[in-house]
């Protein structure tokens, strides 16, 4: 069987309770699970392209050339498992700025892992595919699912068992998200930088491990509930405790600007009128808030509204990674 063209999309995703930290750099096998949304708006699409001319693999990305160092071992893998030495265009477009912190490593893994898989006959099922995307990047195993998803940390040393799983479809609990963009451009620090230096250095990362497991269950029993105020209190907390762990890194690491400080605030306002929101914030500056079904527009127009904020995005959760054409 020959390699054949294929295309693939995947959602962004969102941690609530928050991935920090790895127990296996070179497998990327984290230290903790974590929780996380999949978003419908912020998605990824890959095309990968077996070229019979090419003798190394090229990636496109935004419609520019761009290094592909990250992806050459994830198509080594699908070379390996399929027994087809084909070298590959990949293209890859991303529905929202890259490199800001809106995680657009979680769905351009998910979304290669997926088209690979189709491209190479593959037909890993759904776990496989989870560690395919993290051992491209550690998020990236939640983006093979839709809804509410769970990453596990997994026991062995293979990484096997380090996958993720979906907890709830997004049809039965439609949350809804907003983007606060505060900065536009990369990020000062990568993530897998960021943690690494925490782990290394901060004197409250293993308070910050010891403290997941209680939170990924008060997550998981307020999920099964859809008992959004149990939510929001582990979801802001993880978050807070994560750039806690962060900034007492050496040296520190600020990820917010005075805007995120601001919409953090005005976040907290708006739910302690009434309003049903929570945030949370991941390796930069910008800030996700997680509103009940109908309370987005409402909440995008405060943030929208916050000095400093460039932008705002609104979006819905969304379904796993597939299969496009
Ligand atoms: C998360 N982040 O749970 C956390 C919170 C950012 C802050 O997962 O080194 O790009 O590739 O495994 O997946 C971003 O980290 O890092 C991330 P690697 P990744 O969403």
């Amino acid at each position: 069987m020959s390699v054949q063209p294929a295309t693939a999309r995947a959602g962004a995703n969102i941690a609530l309770v928050k991935y920090w930290g790895k127990r296996d750099a070179r497998l990327n096998l984290p230290a903790a699970g974590s929780i996380s949304v999949t978003l419908a708006g912020l998605e990824t699409r890959t095309t990968v392209s077996p070229l019979p001319e090419l003798d190394a693999d090229e990636l496109m990305l935004d419609g520019q050339p761009a290094s592909a160092e990250r992806i050459v071992p994830v198509l080594d893998r699908y070379r390996m498992l399929s027994g087809q030495d084909q070298h590959c265009r990949v293209e890859s477009t991303n529905s929202f700025p890259t490199g800001a912190g809106l995680a657009s490593s979680a769905s351009g893994f998910a979304a290669l892992v997926v088209a690979a898989d189709a491209a190479f006959g593959t037909r890993l099922d759904a776990a496989r595919l989870s560690e395919q995307a993290r051992l491209g990047s550690g998020s990236a195993a939640r983006s093979i699912f839709g809804g509410f998803v769970e990453m596990a940390a997994g026991h062995g040393d293979d990484g096997r068992d380090a996958v993720a799983h979906p907890l709830l479809d997004a049809a039965d609990w439609p949350l809804e998200v907003v983007v606060a963009i505060t900065e536009i451009g990369p990020k000062s620090v990568s993530s897998t930088d960021g943690m690494n230096r925490t782990m290394k250095t901060s004197p409250y990362y293993p308070a910050w491990v010891d403290s997941v497991p209680e939170d990924l269950e008060r997550a998981r029993q307020a999920i099964d509930a859809t008992d959004f105020e149990a939510l929001a209190e582990v979801s802001e907390s993880s978050a807070l405790k994560m750039h806690a762990s962060a900034l007492a890194a050496q040296p520190g690491l600020l990820y917010w600007n005075p805007a995120t400080v601001a919409c953090l605030h005005e976040v907290r306002a708006l739910r302690a009128a009434g309003t049903g929101v929570f945030f949370t914030v991941d390796a930069g500056p910008q800030v996700k808030a997680i509103c009940l079904p109908g309370q987005g527009a409402r909440v995008a127009g405060r943030l929208a509204g916050v000095d400093g904020v460039e932008r705002v995005i609104e979006t819905t959760l969304g379904p796993g990674a597939g299969v496009l054409t």
